[in-house]
């Protein structure tokens, strides 16, 4: 079982599915007795980030912070999973330029706000629309979508399963696992 580490980065709109797909991979990649880490809202928000809200230059330095982390946690030779929306490319350009070109893979999980807006799970986008969330990524804070990802998942047309075997599949062409 002889991983090389890397970083698996999803980016996408909230909704989109980013954490469904990076927590089942995470389990897989377990199961398959690889050594892996999940960054997300939930461990960095609410600790290392937690000075940090969603103005544009707060997600900027959100990213940033990730980004560096993540490398640190490639040195340590894990295989990284972050899913933050991370919705814009300098960001997205400067984490990946942080490891090895062959140690990124960017992971576009791609639905139309539409359905990202219908799922609503957590109520946000309703509040978004009635003004009382400010700076919500696709309401009133821009979403640049990725012109060069490794992966584009349509997560309204795949389930979380087919997902996750893609993601897999990546990551042995790519000579990851
Ligand atoms: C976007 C927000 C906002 C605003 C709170 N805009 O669907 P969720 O709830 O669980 O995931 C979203 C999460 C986004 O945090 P990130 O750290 O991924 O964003 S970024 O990469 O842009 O820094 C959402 C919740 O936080 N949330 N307010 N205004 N999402």
């Amino acid at each position: 079982n002889r991983q090389k580490s890397c970083v698996v980065w999803f980016t996408g709109l909230s909704g989109s599915g980013k954490s469904t797909v990076a927590n089942l991979l995470e389990k897989k990649l377990h199961a398959m007795g690889h050594r892996t880490y999940l960054l997300d809202g939930d461990n960095v928000r609410h600790g290392l980030n937690k000075d940090l809200g969603f103005t544009d230059t707060d997600r900027v330095e959100n990213i940033r912070r990730v980004a560096e982390v993540a490398k640190l946690m490639v040195d340590a030779g894990l295989i990284v999973l972050t899913a933050f929306i991370s919705p814009f490319q300098a960001e997205r350009r400067m984490a990946r330029s942080l490891v090895e070109a062959d140690e990124f893979l960017e992971i576009h999980v791609d639905v139309p706000l539409a359905v990202a807006e219908q799922r609503d799970v957590k109520g946000l986008y309703k509040k978004a629309r009635r003004g009382e969330l400010k700076n919500f990524t696709g309401i009133d804070s821009r979403y640049e979508a990725p012109e060069a990802a490794e992966l584009r998942l349509q997560t309204d047309k795949l389930s979380p399963e087919e997902s996750v075997d893609q993601i897999i599949k990546l990551l042995r062409e790519r000579g990851r696992l």
